[in-house]
């Protein structure tokens, strides 16, 4: 793909999300003056555009303190927000780099229910595989019995082994078998897909805490990436899942999906204000190539409509 297809994925995906925000800009700015009033209905379109009560407030007084040539322009404040936006973004900015000196490199996915977990280990497979990498895919949601099959349909696609138990097994067991096949075969990258699990349910965070102990006990330095799956449809809630996966499990770095369907797509900015954890990649679609690796300054511009 090259770097066009994905900026107009890019575009594409976050149109919703920029079209929210251009007609509230539009409307903050209207036959304005840049005066107390217009920046408090700017902070209230960064607001409802989920970036967080924080960072647009930053943002405020960011085009506050600017000192623009002339009275700016509806584009001049686009293209500003875009520049402090993405300074925001920038230090999340960090592609999913796998160390080749571990063998395997041990993924962990987890998140709460229709996150898209399954969906981007699949694409994680693709790229991985098509980099010249074996990957085992390993499917610890026993829970769902649907789940081992979707995780099949995925090795299939991508040529990669999944290895399951039957349904309702403990998923450690899994993940510990699956890790010896690993090392036995010499692959390079284990994945491993977990149930769903809402954040406030103590009982199935305690199993991803089990999961994590079980890896450990192979290999010390293992997981050596564990990746919290989020949907951005839900907006505010990914604080709050972010918060309490990283309470009970570990967490080295988010994906974010489901852009393509979501106007809440500011929520990446709120997450990087306040959690400061790598976003790796997001996802614009649920085919096997609508993963895109994440990168700051197209996100801020393509957030505000800025793309041509
Ligand atoms: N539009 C869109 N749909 C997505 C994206 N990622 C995943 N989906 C869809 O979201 C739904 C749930 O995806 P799954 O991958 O099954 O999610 P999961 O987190 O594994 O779900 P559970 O195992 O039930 O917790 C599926 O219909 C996917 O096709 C995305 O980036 N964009
Ligand atoms: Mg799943």
């Amino acid at each position: 793909m090259t770097q066009n297809d994905w900026l107009s994925r890019l575009k594409n995906g976050l149109s919703r999300t920029s079209a929210h925000l251009n007609e509230g800009i539009a409307q903050a700015l209207k036959n304005k003056n840049l005066d107390e009033s217009t920046l408090d209905d700017l902070e209230d379109i960064l607001i409802t555009s989920d970036m967080g009560v924080s960072a647009a407030a930053k943002l405020r007084d960011e085009v506050a303190k600017a000192k623009f040539e002339k009275e700016p322009s509806f584009k001049d404040i686009k293209y500003f927000l875009a520049a402090k936006i993405a300074d925001i973004l920038k230090p999340v900015e960090q592609p999913l780099l796998i160390d080749n000196s571990k063998k395997p490199f041990v993924i962990l996915v987890q998140g709460v229910n229709g996150s898209g977990k399954t969906t981007t280990i699949g694409k994680l497979a693709k790229i991985f595989t098509e980099e010249g990498k074996s990957v085992l895919l390993a499917a610890g949601d026993t829970f769902r019995a649907a789940a081992i099959e979707q995780l099949q349909i995925w090795g299939d696609r991508t040529g990669c082994r999944v290895i399951s138990h039957t349904s309702g097994a403990d998923p450690a067991g899994l993940v510990f078998d699956a890790l010896g096949t690993a090392r036995r075969d010499n692959i390079d990258l284990v994945i491993i897909d977990t149930a769903g699990r809402l954040q406030n349910r103590d009982d199935l965070m305690a199993e991803l805490h089990k999961i994590s102990r079980v890896i450990r006990k192979l290999d010390q330095t293992a997981p050596h990436c564990c990746l919290l799956i989020l949907d951005a449809t839900v907006g505010q809630n990914a604080l709050s899942q972010v918060e309490k996966f990283q309470k009970t499990s570990q967490i080295t770095g988010l994906v974010m999906n489901k852009l393509d369907g979501s106007a809440r797509g500011g929520i990446l900015v709120s997450l990087a204000e306040k959690f400061k954890l790598p976003v790796h990649a997001i996802g614009v679609g649920e085919g096997e190539d609508d993963l895109m690796p994440f990168n700051a300054e197209d996100f801020a511009k393509n957030l505000l409509g800025l793309n041509n």
